[in-house]
């Protein structure tokens, strides 16, 4: 790995563990190094680790451990120096690392001056820092966000709040519920503004894509006539969507966004354009032909495959040309209307739809020509890409998007939604297989990988139905469009529901990434699949289970924002059963204790300090190390 030239810390302040304020900006406390001078965010930062062996008649040693990708395999010849043997290695700051020496090629050994040892019997240095370390190249740089403390929600511009009559749109024929709503881009602001996404503890927002879309309607594959509300059938990358408002409109959200420490990524669309786009008809080239190998998809290596292969780069329909990026001017045309979008608006990344329907080739030129304009941005801000790759199970194929060097930081987490749902909302699975994927899965992605966990989003009938006694679909890959015309869901009148589906976001909000609220899931809105389940937004008549749910899920938010080991600290697992999940979270400084029962009765959780534990969720007081959670309840405690 290349790194800059080592940063040496003028102020001992600056060097030691620095304390991040809830907001992500630096305490006031921590001192400056020098006027102007900036340095990178603490995950970007390598310590020189050395290593020392007291030497005896070796022939030779070598230090091997997980301090690079093939340290264990290839290991760093150490020198003999005085009586030691020495060796250094780059450590990522205040990350650990497990380590052996292997002594004349053939004898593995812990190290006899350090006695702690891993579960699997290495020798480990724990939380490693140091006085003068070096920043990674294009690293973000302290004083901007950082998104190890974001928490994202995603706003349907459409269906959030009409502000502006004026710009309201209709397309001819179109069925109500996929009719445009009137929803735009100054009701938004004005919800910023009255800080209701603050009060919730969201500090980013995904809004839906902000480019003009087709003004016709589009045949849905159940029959109707559908508008371009959603945002996904785009016609021209140069203007924005009228419908939502105007330019300045959207710069006035971002500025308003900014004022109140809140991130704004937009979605963007670039799997394809609408047939209506003089793009298509200038470009025939640079789009896939419809009738490809007659008319089934085609897949990255030429090959025709079925429908959601991967790599598959098929038209989703018959009037949704799909982009060529094999052709260098369409991949390029496409990323300078991303980057222009982001320049214009001030936002700070995209939520990329359907990115494994779109070339590799995209997301590298994509984030090689960000990083550009995040160098011209003081302090230098880390711009976020969250990728959706459709795929419940197949974690290899999602992480195979994510490097945040080069492409993704992180995509939603699928498989985990997969899990929670099944052990926590619809209580088919037992709650030790959600710790079975939690044990893996909170580091697979790969360093500062920031996946987004969560469990609503627009593709899927509103998971408050899911969390109903008897849940409303056999199978966590229903989409709910059985119920998205015919005999739609409505708001369950018991309060059951509304405490699992609080469960579920104390598990989120309580975990690392980017945790994603998907509008209106905070106060239970009901609907079927899509389009039921993107209804306008409640904004008045909330039942009392609804303020109940909504008051929670602030109470998570603030509890996320007050404590850093919650949302950047290491979970540790601690006890599981069938019903209950407890683990603890530590960022070093504080740790944190997280009790779930999705059980409906009372259960007893074992595994906590045997001492007076804070209940900081319920405000009570409890005693450790067994805790009685209440059915349906969980608590998060402190020592
Ligand atoms: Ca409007």
């Amino acid at each position: 790995m290349r790194l800059t030239p080592l940063v040496l810390c003028v102020l001992f302040a600056a060097c030691g563990p620095v304390t991040q304020s809830a907001d992500g900006g630096v305490d006031a406390g921590t001192p400056e190094t020098d006027a102007g001078a900036t340095t990178c965010q603490e995950p970007y930062r390598r310590c020189d680790a050395e290593f020392r062996f007291r030497a005896l008649d070796e022939s030779s040693v070598q230090l091997r451990g997980d301090f690079a990708a093939d340290g264990w395999t290839v290991g760093v010849p150490m020198t003999r120096q005085g009586s030691d043997w020495v060796a250094h290695a780059s450590v990522g700051f205040g990350s650990s690392v497990e380590y052996k020496f292997l002594i004349n090629n053939s004898l593995w050994v812990t190290d006899p001056a350090n006695l702690k040892l891993s579960a699997g019997g290495n020798s480990v240095r724990e939380s490693v820092r140091c006085e003068a370390f070096t920043c990674e190249p294009n690293a973000p740089e302290q004083g901007a966000f950082d998104w190890r403390d974001s928490v994202m929600a995603f706003v349907f511009v459409d269906r959030f709040l009409d502000a502006d009559p004026s710009n309201n749109c209709a397309v001819p024929g179109a069925d109500p519920a996929g009719q445009y709503k009137g929803g735009d881009w100054k009701g938004v602001t004005q919800k910023i503004n009255e800080g209701y996404f603050t009060q919730l503890g969201v500090n980013t927002l995904w809004l839906t894509v902000p480019v003009k879309n087709s003004t016709v309607g589009g045949l849905g594959s159940d029959g109707r006539i559908y508008s371009a509300f959603h945002g996904y059938w785009p016609v021209d990358l140069e203007r924005y969507e009228s419908c939502f408002g105007t330019q300045q409109d959207l710069v006035d959200l971002v500025n308003a966004a900014h004022a109140k420490g809140v991130q704004v990524l937009f979605d963007f669309a670039m799997v394809h354009v609408h047939a209506s786009s003089a793009l298509y008809a200038q470009h025939p080239d640079w789009f896939w032909p419809l009738a490809f190998n007659g008319g089934q998809c085609v897949c990255d290596d030429g090959s025709v495959c079925p429908w959601n292969s991967q790599g598959q780069r098929c038209w989703f329909t018959d009037y949704l040309p799909h982009w060529n990026y094999t052709v260098a001017a369409a991949r390029e045309y496409t990323v300078k209307q991303a980057v222009r979008i982001l320049e214009e608006t001030g936002a700070d990344g995209f939520r990329l739809d359907a990115i494994k329907h779109v070339d590799n080739a995209w997301l590298l030129l994509l984030r090689a020509e960000v990083e550009k304009l995040a160098a011209t941005r003081h302090p230098r801000p880390r711009m976020y890409f969250v990728g959706e790759t459709y795929d419940f199970g197949n974690r290899d194929y999602l992480k195979s998007f994510v490097d945040p060097k080069t492409k993704l930081d992180g995509q939603f987490d699928f498989p985990l939604r997969m899990q929670v749902l099944e052990s926590i909302i619809a209580r088919r699975a037992p709650m030790t297989a959600l710790r079975d994927l939690v044990l893996s899965n909170d580091t697979f992605y790969g360093p500062n990988a920031l996946m987004s966990p969560w469990i609503g989003n627009h593709d899927l009938g509103r998971v408050i139905h899911m969390a109903e006694d008897m849940p409303m679909w056999n199978s966590g890959y229903a989409d709910g469009k059985d119920r998205a015309f015919n005999n739609p869901p409505t708001l369950p009148a018991y309060r059951r529901p509304f405490e699992r589906i609080a469960n579920a976001f104390t598990f989120l909000l309580t975990s690392p990434g980017v945790p994603l609220l998907y509008y209106g899931d905070d106060i239970g809105l009901p609907g079927g699949g899509d389009p039921d389940n993107r209804r306008f937004m409640q904004w008045s008549g909330l039942s009392v289970d609804q303020q109940w749910l909504h008051s929670r899920v602030a109470a998570l938010g603030a509890l996320r924002k007050e404590h850093p080991a919650l949302r950047r600290g290491t979970r540790t697992v601690l006890t599981a059963t069938s019903e209950t999940f407890v683990y603890a979270m530590s960022d070093g400084t504080e740790t944190l204790y997280v009790a779930i029962n999705r059980g409906d009765v009372e259960e007893t959780v074992s595994g906590l300090p045997a001492k007076s534990l804070r209940d900081l969720l319920n405000a009570e007081s409890v005693s450790g190390p067994a805790v009685r959670v209440p059915a349906r309840g969980a608590r998060v405690l402190s020592e």
